[in-house]
């Protein structure tokens, strides 16, 4: 199985206003299929103020931009037809403030005060998120309230039973909307706030508990191929505890190591994250090549051959690897949390950038017209990235066992990294040279950076 994050507002665009849409991602089911392609990721779909759509107004209704419900059953249906599964992000930790819940509560009508969580004496309002300097209490007409994502994403109060059951009608709504199962976003901010202390902490056993409860509630609407992958941005041991409950777990030590090894020309983290994260697990780790929250991959890892090797490592190794949208063509973006749009920018479709299916929501900084960046450049040259990423997702497919598959008996030099993948009962031994010469390692000859299998 292989995974394609697809943020929604800059895929394809069906109704020519430049804003991506359902029915122009249904559109483009045959691209998805010719990529390799079974599931979609798509980034937040309902009602929201914003252009990226984590601050929900509405948990049942969809972004008008992007089409109504009936659309959005619509492109489920085509997908399916092309035997294309459909994951929604679904973030619960919060809502935008303009969320009818968070007016109530503002105005101070019951029940919706209790929804989310307001400063108490002992706490400490000047408190700031442990990676960066954003505060985690806004004050709003001398009321202190709790935001992890800032004050227009006020967080929901998960000590309230009935949250918790709001939360849970929200996963069945979307379930019986025929889609496959769910990206939980910022699992593990659900519990993040201790109050009796007062002060910022992550309670990861409580947050397990939770999404024991909403995978239980989703297996029993959908059944146990019910598929949900979890967003925990932390450490692997960490990640692990969350990944054994929800049963997949994007890797981000995966993306880092590989990024981090091939910036500095060897192979270390690469062989310390496939020890660390691919060793044999009770759940399936979710690679990837990066997502919405980052750096692009081409910005960072600048020869394209080089990227041809992170492909390469991405499909051999087990789980159930992701695309991020644009990366099979190389597009580029540097991550920045006020204009974090440059990571977003319209997925290329033609040289010229316009065409049928073109979005333009936004002006291009990274991906300008005739670089080289574009489905219908790359496909008309002989070597591109997308040739190779298609023969990658070829040898997946061929190879479905990998998806349950672990990495065992990896050794290196400084260049390559040996690693065998098996699942008992397949298996070969992966060789990688990340370097742009000649390396022979275990009497095996690699060009520069190939990847071969034995
Ligand atoms: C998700 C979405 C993101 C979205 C939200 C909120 C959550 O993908 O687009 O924001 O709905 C943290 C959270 C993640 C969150 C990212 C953006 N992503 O945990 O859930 O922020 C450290 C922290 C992480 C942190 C990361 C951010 O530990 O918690 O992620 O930094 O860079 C190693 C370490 C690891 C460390 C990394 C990086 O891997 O092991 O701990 O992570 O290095 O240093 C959206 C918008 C926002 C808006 C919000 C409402 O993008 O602008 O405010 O919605």
């Amino acid at each position: 199985m292989i995974g394609y994050e697809i943020f929604v507002r800059s895929f394809a665009d069906s109704n020519d206003d430049g804003i991506g849409d359902f029915k122009g991602i249904a559109q483009k089911a045959d691209y998805l299929k010719m990529l390799g392609v079974d599931l979609v990721w798509l980034t937040p779909h309902f009602k929201s103020p914003s252009y990226h759509g984590y601050d929900i107004i509405d948990y049942f209704d969809t972004n008008s931009s992007f089409g109504s419900l009936s659309d959005f059953k619509a492109m489920v249906d085509a997908l399916h037809e092309k035997g294309i599964k459909v994951v929604i992000d679904l973030p619960l930790n919060h809502v935008s403030d303009r969320h009818p819940w968070f007016k109530a509560a503002m105005n101070g009508e019951k029940p919706y005060v209790d929804y989310f969580l307001w400063a108490q004496p002992h706490f400490n309002l000047s408190e700031k998120r442990h990676w960066d300097e954003e505060l985690l209490w806004h004050n709003r007409n001398g009321k202190w309230y709790y935001g992890v994502f800032g004050g227009s994403s006020p967080d929901l109060n998960y000590e309230n039973p009935e949250v918790v059951e709001k939360s849970l009608e929200i996963v069945e709504f979307w379930l019986n909307q025929g889609v496959d199962g769910f990206r939980f976003d910022a699992a593990k901010h659900i519990y993040d706030y201790d109050i009796r202390e007062g002060r910022f902490r992550y309670d990861h056993d409580k947050n397990v508990a939770y999404w024991k409860l909403v995978m239980d509630k989703a297996r029993k609407v959908k059944g146990s191929d019910v598929f949900a992958v979890t967003e925990v941005w932390d450490d692997p041991e960490i990640v692990d505890r969350y990944a054994q409950t929800i049963g997949c777990s994007f890797n981000f030590y995966f993306t880092e190591a590989i990024r981090e090894s091939m910036q500095h020309g060897a192979v270390y983290k690469i062989v310390d994250c496939f020890q660390r994260t691919l060793s044999k697990k009770p759940y399936l780790p979710s690679n990837f090549t990066g997502n919405h929250d980052m750096h692009r991959l081409a910005s960072l890892i600048q020869q394209e051959e080089q990227r041809k090797v992170f492909f390469g490592l991405l499909m051999t190794a087990p789980g159930v690897p992701f695309i991020y949208y644009g990366d099979e063509v190389g597009m580029k973006g540097i991550y920045d949390s006020i204009f974090t749009e440059d990571v977003i920018e319209p997925f290329p479709w033609y040289a010229s950038l316009s065409g049928e299916g073109q979005t333009f929501w936004k002006a291009v900084r990274f991906n300008r017209a005739f670089t080289g960046v574009s489905v219908e450049e790359q496909l008309n040259r002989e070597g591109s990235l997308l040739s190779e990423v298609m023969a990658w997702t070829k040898f997946r497919k061929e190879n479905e066992w990998l998806t349950n598959a672990w990495v065992e008996h990896v050794t290196h030099n400084t260049f390559v990294v040996a690693y065998t993948v098996t699942d008992g009962d397949n298996g070969f031994r992966v060789y990688a040279n990340i370097a742009g010469h000649n390396e022979s390692f275990e009497g095996i000859n690699l060009k520069p950076h190939e990847v071969k299998i034995v």
